[in-house]
């Protein structure tokens, strides 16, 4: 059975209790059940896990290799910053799958920047919650 690791980053503990008109209603505890559900429906295992600090995500991508298949990765901001989720994720040579709530894209110009978007096999944004679902089918799809 692939196993996938569901990683958020800085400040998505608070997600459903600010800003839900930019990022939505639901809360991260809630997101993950759904995770977790779905990825039974899938026939996959999905661990989540959630970290405001840089370090502690590139350490929960380096324990990810030989544990888990693949990552569905939110990393909030370092996204825009980050060289180090970057090679990160480079050295673990797992499939990330890049999430975002928000559509970066469409947000000021300094959200348009990623590291991850260049080591990770895709990105999707801008579906709200429903984006880890999607992101979960795809890396599903991705691992065969
Ligand atoms: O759209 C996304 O998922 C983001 O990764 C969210 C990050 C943002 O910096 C990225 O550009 C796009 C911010 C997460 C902040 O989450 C909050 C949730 C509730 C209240 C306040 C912040």
């Amino acid at each position: 059975m692939n196993s996938i690791l569901v990683l958020n980053g800085p400040n998505l503990n608070l997600l459903g209790t600010r800003q839900p008109e930019v990022y939505g209603s639901t809360t991260l505890k809630d997101i993950e059940a759904a995770c977790v559900a779905r990825g039974e429906a899938l026939g996959c295992a999905v661990t989540c896990q959630q970290s405001n600090h840089e370090g502690a995500l590139v350490d929960a991508i380096h324990a990810a290799k030989g544990v888990h298949n693949g990552i569905i990765l939110n990393a909030g901001a370092y996204t825009h910053t980050s060289i180090a989720l970057m090679d990160a994720i480079a050295s673990v040579e797992l499939p990330v799958i890049e999430l975002h709530l928000s559509n970066i894209h469409a947000r000021e110009a300094f959200r348009h920047k990623s590291y991850i978007a260049p080591v990770a096999i895709g990105q999707i944004c801008g579906f709200g919650a429903n984006g880890y679902m999607l992101a979960l089918d795809a890396m599903k799809q991705y691992l065969g």
